[in-house]
């Protein structure tokens, strides 16, 4: 049935848009059965790194070492009082756990941080887990797995069959990040054949290594965090290791590389988590890696505002591209508003918008309540100039394009049945 007018287009754009559910391509989420590692719960999501660098902000006399060294608990009052009690929480951090509270049918406008914890206290991880799936209409989750995190690849030991809510990626920041100065040491003492210099031997070892961890999570890519200084092709360690290594066991098991590009790490080594900032990359290194490798494919999605003209750009020339997500310091309204108009009108609807990026289950549902209503708000304003033209809009048409925003476009990408479409 073709839309009739404006009214009825705004009203059909937004409920399908809170309709269709999610694949969130990106976010630092677990299965229950990595333990400790899936967080959730009030005080998770008020020590979110994004809202410990705003409390900081507010205490200049509070020596680092001494926030860290408070429990967890104390860490979230200390939140609590500084960013919610003495200022008003209109961040976009501080809103979304507000936006939260209210999903779960808390009383935000009682300010009791202990009856929030008495809510979280009574719930299971289990039914808090599929709670959340189903308010926040997510589908499935990509989690960020990472085997050079001890307590992860320790977790991996034990692991069976996945909870099909989860899928996974591998990340392998330290293999391009540090080679020389540790990752070789650690790849040889778990058992593989490398040395320091990047030769035929040390090519072998870590294809070895990728191809073990591909086969044992069976990620749907594989993924890296990558400075603004980053280029390509490079005379380095990391620009072999790519070519020589990464590019080929991707394409070997025909699976997408991601970059995600823009992270000055650590300017503040203090900040932990919190203490990453945001540097101009370059696109060029993006657009030289799709050429160069038309066999294989990149996922990308960059830091910098300035550079996702260029990017989207770049995903023109390339159709090995595929471009996500509003990352990190862009995942704020203004932001993903500006990005998401300009990829749709350069992009159409091959872009994947966005990804949470979730690092506490509970944010599933203010990050994509967020992002919902401005993704529906932009693309009601590019339905209804297509109306203006006289051209007509059928009702399933803007279900299929919302069902490709949405993760359609991405699993396509990548070869494989969008799980959500199976389920129909
Ligand atoms: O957004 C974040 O939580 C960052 O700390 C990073 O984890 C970033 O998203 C990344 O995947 O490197
Ligand atoms: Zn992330």
């Amino acid at each position: 049935m073709a839309i009739q007018t404006k009214e009825e287009l705004r009203s059909y754009v937004r409920e399908t848009i809170r309709s269709t559910p999610i694949s969130d391509i990106h976010t630092h989420l677990f299965t229950e059965d990595f333990g400790n590692l899936l967080l959730w719960g009030i005080d998770e999501l008020l020590t979110y790194h994004y809202l410990v660098a705003e409390t900081m902000r507010f205490h200049p006399d509070l020596p680092y070492e001494t926030f860290w060294a408070m429990s967890k608990r104390e860490q979230a009052d200390l939140v609590w009082k500084t960013l919610f009690l003495e200022h008003s929480p209109y961040s976009e951090a501080c809103r979304g756990v507000l936006t939260v509270l209210s999903r779960l049918g808390l009383d935000v406008g009682s300010r009791d941080l202990e009856s929030y914890r008495a809510f979280f206290a009574s719930k299971t991880t289990g039914e808090y887990v599929d709670l959340v799936f189903k308010l926040a209409n997510v589908a499935n989750v990509c989690m960020t797995n990472d085997p050079f995190v001890d307590e992860e690849r320790q977790a991996w030991e034990n692991i069976g069959s996945i909870d099909p809510r989860f899928n996974t990626a591998l990340r392998i920041d330290p293999l391009l990040m540090q080679w020389e100065e540790r990752t070789w040491e650690r790849l040889k003492e778990w058992g593989y054949d490398v040395e320091q210099a990047v030769t035929d031997k040390t090519v072998e070892g870590i294809r070895e290594f990728l191809r073990t961890w591909i086969r044992k999570m069976n990620p749907l890519y594989m993924a890296v965090s990558l400075p603004p200084s980053f280029r390509y092709p490079e005379q380095s360690a990391r620009g072999d290791i790519i070519a020589k290594c990464i590019l080929p066991v991707a394409r070997e098991f025909d699976i997408p590389f991601a970059m995600m590009i823009g992270v000055n790490k650590r300017v503040n080594p203090a900040l932990g988590d919190a203490g990453d900032s945001v540097g101009l990359s370059d696109v060029r290194a993006v657009e030289q890696m799709c050429s160069l490798h038309p066999d294989n494919k990149f996922l990308c999605t960059m830091l910098a505002r300035e550079n996702q003209h260029g990017l989207a750009v770049a995903a023109r020339k390339f159709r090995n591209l595929h471009v996500f997500g509003c990352w990190w310091f862009l995942n704020n309204p203004s932001l993903i508003e500006e990005m998401t108009r300009m990829r749709f009108e350069l992009l159409g609807t091959s872009v994947t918008p966005q990804h949470s990026d979730c690092r506490v289950l509970d944010q599933l549902l203010y990050k994509w309540d967020h992002s919902r209503d401005i993704i529906a708000n932009v693309l009601y304003d590019k339905y209804a100039d297509l109306l203006d033209t006289g051209w007509r809009i059928k009702k399933k048409e803007i279900r299929r394009d919302v069902a490709d925003l949405f993760g359609g476009a991405f699993w396509r990408f990548l070869g494989k049945p969008n799980p959500v479409a199976a389920a129909d």
